[in-house]
């Protein structure tokens, strides 16, 4: 037999770095960048940008590219309902200089999307996550927000209440490079159902 090409075998090691998110509407998206560029003017740090924004579900990191069919089929599998996030706060993480928006009550639906779809993935074979990390849902708008300039954490979003109605969930690619992240929505996934909450 042949021996096999360098690009053979070169194609055979190629990994995607991707992650499954829910990705808002362009409108939310617009208002949430708004946010994040007021917040970076104010306390330093990159703010996220619009087309960026996003709320991560499970992250899977590095995946061969042969295997991405397999991920799309899984996720393609999971029947789950759509909802609507009341994103009304914001909060810092000191650990890691990031601050974010979230929901103080966020719904039921959400923690079932992510228990289903992280179950599907572990039955499948791929890992997510850090191991043993509960999920916390939350929108990063802030990266690297200086140590100190956040005084105090868990205030009402300036806007008052966001609502970011949740039809699908999304497999993305992530690239990096020097000037940050570059995503690519790589496959789409209904949520049954009318976005409730
Ligand atoms: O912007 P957020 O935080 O929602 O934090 C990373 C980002 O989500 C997260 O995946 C998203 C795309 O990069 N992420 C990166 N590395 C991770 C890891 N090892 C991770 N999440 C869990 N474990």
């Amino acid at each position: 037999m042949p021996a096999e090409s360098r690009q053979q075998v070169t194609a055979k090691r190629a990994t995607a770095r991707v992650f499954f998110a829910l990705w808002p509407s362009a409108e939310s998206a617009g208002e949430l960048g708004q946010i994040a560029r007021e917040a970076a003017a104010r306390f330093g740090g990159r703010a996220t940008r619009p087309e960026s924004i996003h709320l991560t579900l499970a992250f899977l990191g590095n995946v061969p590219e042969a295997r991405l069919p397999a991920l799309l089929a899984v996720a393609a599998a999971v029947s789950a309902e759509a909802f609507t996030l009341s994103i009304n706060r914001l909060d810092f993480w000191a650990h890691n200089h990031l601050l974010w928006a979230g929901c103080s009550a966020p719904p039921a639906q959400l923690a079932e999307l992510v228990s289903t779809l992280c179950e599907a993935l572990r039955v499948a074979g791929f890992k997510t996550g850090r191991a043993g990390g509960e999920f916390s849902p939350h929108v990063s708008l802030v990266r690297r927000v200086p140590a100190g300039a956040v005084s105090s954490a868990d205030c009402p979003l300036p806007v008052g209440t966001l609502r970011w109605p949740c039809s699908r969930f999304v497999l993305v690619r992530s690239q990096l490079s020097a000037t940050g992240s570059n995503y690519r929505i790589i496959g789409e996934f209904p949520l049954a159902g009318e976005s409730r909450g």
